[in-house]
């Protein structure tokens, strides 16, 4: 008798199984978002008739999912950016996003960071680098070009997705007063950064999640130099592909030389379903590829002068790698998610593979005047919305966007700098 009662539960509790998990993924995608949590209804005891009612009432169109956690809670009131936005010590430049400033707590940097619900427009198909390309060069009337504008309901911090860029120094002691006013937990991870084990941000780990509403303070000195990155340390998958991502850099004590311009990206990607707002967070066919939650031709250009010595940092927070690519020049492969790379174990390229969870510096002199493409070299990742429009007609740019070098003298006529003996 026992053996039949166990074989009856084995039986029951494979139809739950079954029953259960298509009608879970069915409602995530029928609500147009995507959430993790399972609601109420499935974490019913394992009897027959309760599948059974589930999937009736399953097939009623006045049925609702109970949603714990939607994409925004419109209870919760979101702040405006802190007032030290767009105000900046730093001189890196993150293409198209605000820098964040600080306020000085005695000897320590004070920064903040809201994480919040947002909607990001990746693209409004408008080339914002028009006024630098000459006229005549301009493709735009020789394929299509649909003037669309791409929105995204994401995540970001302080209004922006990714984040803003923290930028300090090597010795500098940093606080980090973070609010959570997304609709679930959440925590800050502080990629790469070597501090005690409580400030590292993993929730459930380290410290609690830091609940919807509630502050939470990170304080740790910076013994690193170099580019790092911070993203969600809680609930990953959903929370940091929804764009709780952002780059910290720290400048080391002293550069062995002088540095003019410095540029930083992030990389991101989304699969995006024709008409969604919602990026899905389940799909590997990202179609969606950005530097600094752009594409192009949204993506604003690196100007530079002829001479200058040029820094870029990239970051991937991707689930793939990207080999980013320059035109016009090779460059030096000066630093990774590890800090600086001693000078003798530096490699020159122009292509620079960035894999997920790692950062590429790279260094160059601007000698070369001219417009130059940098972009991911990944076909796919040079244009967007395969999905949306038929593959290989550019409406869209992705990781795609211009290192413009403006020259000394116009007239000069071009010369290799090898010609006069210089070598780079
Ligand atoms: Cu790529």
């Amino acid at each position: 008798m026992m053996y039949v009662k166990f074989f009856f539960f084995i039986i029951i509790f494979q139809l739950w199984v079954v029953a259960a998990v298509p009608i879970g993924f069915h409602e995530r995608f029928h609500h147009g978002h995507v959430d993790m949590h399972v609601t109420k209804t499935y974490t019913s005891p394992l009897t027959t008739t309760t599948v059974h009612k589930h999937m009736k009432t399953t097939q009623n169109s006045t049925w609702k999912p109970e949603v714990v956690y939607p994409w925004k809670n419109p209870s919760i009131k979101l702040s405006p950016p802190p007032a030290t936005m767009n105000k900046q010590m730093g001189v890196v430049n993150t293409l198209g996003l605000k820098p964040l400033g600080f306020e000085m707590d005695g000897a320590i940097k004070v920064f903040r960071l809201i994480a919040q619900p947002m909607e990001k427009v990746l693209t409004d198909s408008v080339n914002v680098n028009e006024k630098i390309i000459p006229k005549k060069y301009s493709a735009k009337h020789l394929m299509h070009h649909h003037k669309e504008i791409k929105k995204l309901k994401v995540w970001g911090f302080n209004g922006q997705m990714p984040g803003p860029t923290i930028e300090a120094n090597e010795g500098d002691r940093i606080r980090v007063i973070f609010k959570n006013e997304l609709p679930e937990p959440t925590s800050i991870h502080w990629h790469g950064i070597e501090l005690p084990n409580k400030q590292d941000g993993a929730a459930g780990h380290t410290q609690p999640a830091v609940m919807p509403g509630e502050t939470w303070t990170y304080e740790f000195t910076l013994y690193q130099s170099g580019t790092y990155l911070y993203h969600s340390g809680f609930n990953m998958m959903k929370q940091d592909h929804y764009g709780l991502v952002g780059l910290l850099v720290i400048h080391p004590k002293k550069y062995d030389h002088k540095i003019d311009k410095q540029f930083a990206i992030m990389l991101q990607e989304w699969a995006i379903k024709p008409g969604s707002e919602y990026p899905d967070l389940i799909s590997m066919d990202f179609n969606w590829a950005t530097f600094n939650g752009l594409a192009g031709p949204s993506i604003p250009a690196m100007t530079v002068n002829q001479g200058d010595r040029v820094r870029i940092r990239i970051g991937n927070m991707s689930m793939n790698s990207h080999p980013i690519h320059m035109h016009g020049f090779t460059w030096n492969v000066v630093g990774t998610e590890g800090g600086p790379i001693p000078k003798s174990a530096q490699w020159p390229g122009n292509t620079v593979n960035v894999p997920p969870g790692t950062t590429r510096d790279v260094e160059f002199v601007a000698w070369n005047p001219g417009l130059w493409r940098i972009h991911c070299h990944k076909l796919h990742h040079i244009v967007n919305a395969h999905t949306d429009v038929p593959m290989g007609i550019m409406p869209h740019g992705g990781m795609f966007t211009l290192l413009n070098v403006l020259p000394k003298d116009r007239k000069a006529p071009w010369k290799h700098p090898r010609e006069k003996g210089v070598k780079l």
